[in-house]
């Protein structure tokens, strides 16, 4: 049969690619059909379309204007008005030697008043916005391990000095069983003095997930407002966050994170419009909403931000909405993916999340961890990770996997635990798919399912890969052909439905196997061109091996890779990923 007008277009493609074309032959460019790469696959807009305001029955006003400043106590203390604070020359070996107690300036933090006043960032139009007169009351949350007594007490200051006392219903410490003996009877001692304050004591080491868990079990506010315990809270930054609960209890509200530099401890304002996403394999990061969006949507700098996904560490729930969720998955251990898992499973069942401007608080970013992982960090942290990828990812857990995760599927390696109840739950609040989730929430993240697919074009004999009743042969291209349809996968599978191409056979033929995504043995490489066995080294040969056509297209074999033979020259019809 003839090769159609596209397959020829492709096949004009595939040499021009491979430097096979002679560009300045008249015939060859008429012939030639641009096929472009589909590289993204979504549209690429994010979301950002406004609901319209609600409004409750009874009375509004103003968040604290911002002409209020504050009077700190001592105006000349290191630190105050949230500047950089310097440590004299003769104290520079003290602030190294303390620096692990934190991971930050321990010995500055030390210097700085417990409640220094930090300067006022929200955007001037919050002080135009009306919040309701009866919003609900709120506990926080603070799950702690080791941290640093200076930094736990400003923190606690924060909320008990810049919180509304009518709103603030209780501050709950979950002391996540530290090590360290000022946390013991001095803390409960200090706390003892100030109103409102719990402490929590967990008789093994839980995890900051499951603290939280045990301090929300504790809480009788209506809100439950998690944060970490090296903050300061900004001035008027509760209302806001109680405003957007109050007017839908599916929303769930964080506040800007500032950065309080683990240095100098200044208080550092960050970029409006800033949103939490992530990228593969589930790694948290920021990106600032394009100028575009914000132009089209008429967005101002105070306008609540909806975002794929949530930091973490400081948001306000609604108590009975994070238990309709199923509030955390508490097969989760110590640190990390916990904000993965919520921020999908609030997107997927039904709710928001949002980064509310005229909420701002600060946070010491640090550079280690400055507690004890009871595991290895990095395994605890993968699990974790596997496990969202599990329960909420659907198809796309192997782009999860398939970005540096392959040993994950391996249960001899890894053993992630029982998700039956995580799986179960999602069935019960019927959420939608994650792929809803990527189309309607986060639209601008690529994520093509595989990396590449379509015809497997030989550049040597220019025929195509096929597969007839289970062997491999080559056929003339034939893009309405679907045996000629393969994909190559995040798993670096070569899959035609459920067959695997393998580089195992008689005499260095390849063959094809039912897929298994924990064998090695059936992943390859894709370079430009070059298809590679992963990991099978064949005998007679002592190095990589490659996919390598007959010369006379009679049969599709693994060989030496250093050929540079035409033969083992391929293309897929359309590459998304490398
Ligand atoms: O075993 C533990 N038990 C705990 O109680 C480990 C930690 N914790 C406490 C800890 O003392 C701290 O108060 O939990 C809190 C968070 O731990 P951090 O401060 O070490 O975490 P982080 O700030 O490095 O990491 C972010 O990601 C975490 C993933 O699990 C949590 O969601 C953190 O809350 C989160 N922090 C933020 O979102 C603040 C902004 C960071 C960014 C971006
Ligand atoms: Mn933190």
């Amino acid at each position: 049969s003839k090769p159609d007008v596209q397959v020829v277009g492709i096949l004009r493609k595939a040499e021009q690619n491979a430097g096979l074309l002679n560009k300045s032959d008249p015939h060859s460019v008429k012939t030639q059909i641009q096929v472009t790469p589909r590289l993204r696959v979504q549209k690429v807009e994010p979301s950002q379309a406004k609901p319209a305001p609600v409004q409750k029955a009874g009375g509004l006003h103003k968040v604290m204007a911002l002409d209020v400043t504050l009077k700190p106590r001592d105006a000349r203390a290191v630190g105050q008005f949230g500047q950089a604070a310097v440590a004299p020359k003769d104290k520079e070996a003290e602030v190294q030697s303390r620096w692990n107690e934190g991971y930050f300036n321990v010995y500055l933090s030390e210097q700085i008043p417990i409640d220094r006043s930090i300067p006022d960032t929200r955007p001037a139009l919050c002080s135009e916005k009306m919040v309701h007169d009866d919003l609900p009351t709120t506990s926080v949350i603070f799950c702690f391990v080791d941290e640093v007594w200076s930094t736990l007490l400003r923190s606690v200051h924060s909320v008990l000095n810049r919180s509304p006392p009518h709103l603030l219903k209780e501050i709950i410490l979950v002391d996540d069983c530290s090590t360290k003996d000022y946390l013991k009877e001095p803390l409960d001692k200090y706390m003892a003095q100030l109103p409102k304050v719990r402490i929590i004591r967990l008789k093994e080491r839980q995890g900051l997930i499951r603290a939280r868990l045990a301090g929300a079990a504790q809480a009788t506010g209506e809100v439950l407002t998690f944060l970490d315990s090296h903050i300061e809270c900004n001035i008027g930054w509760l209302e806001p966050l109680l405003e957007r609960v109050y007017v839908d209890r599916r929303k769930v509200a964080c506040p800007v994170i500032e950065v309080i530099s683990d240095k100098d401890m200044s208080y550092v304002q960050v970029d409006n419009f800033q949103r939490g996403i992530f990228k593969w394999p589930l790694v948290f990061g920021w990106s600032t909403l394009p100028e575009d969006v914000i132009k089209k949507n008429h967005m101002k700098d105070s306008d609540p931000l909806r975002c794929p996904v949530m930091a973490g560490g400081l948001f306000s729930i609604d108590k009975k909405y994070f238990y309709e969720l199923g509030a955390y998955d508490p097969g989760l251990d110590v640190w990390g993916g916990e904000n993965m898992e919520i921020s999908f499973k609030i997107w997927m069942c039904g709710g928001e999340i949002e980064i509310i401007p005229c909420s701002r608080v600060g946070h010491i970013f640090r550079g280690q961890n400055p507690y004890k992982f009871p595991k290895d960090r990095q395994r605890t942290v993968e699990r974790n990770l596997a496990r969202v990828a599990e329960v909420w990812l659907d198809e796309y857990k192997e782009l999860f996997y398939g970005h540096g995760y392959h040993h994950l599927l391996d249960n001899s390696v890894i053993d992630i635990g029982n998700l039956t109840e995580q799986i179960q739950l999602r069935e019960r609040l019927k959420c939608k798919s994650f792929k809803w989730y990527l189309e309607n929430i986060y639209p601008d993240m690529e994520a093509p399912l595989v990396k590449a697919e379509g015809l497997v074009f030989n550049l040597g004999t220019r025929k195509c890969l096929a597969l007839q009743n289970r062997t491999l042969v080559f056929a003339t291209c034939d893009l309405s052909n679907q045996n000629q349809h393969f994909s190559y996968t995040w798993l670096r599978l070569i899959r035609q439905q459920a067959l695997c191409v393998v580089p195992q056979g008689p005499g260095n033929r390849v063959s094809v196997e039912p897929c298994d995504r924990t064998s090695t043995n059936q992943r390859w490489l894709l370079y430009t061109n070059k298809v590679m066995a992963e990991h099978i080294i064949v005998e007679s040969s002592p190095r990589r091996v490659c996919l390598e056509a007959g010369a006379k297209a009679d049969g599709i074999y693994v060989k030496d890779c250093f050929s540079g033979s035409n033969l083992q020259r391929w293309q897929f019809t359309h590459v998304y990923a490398q």
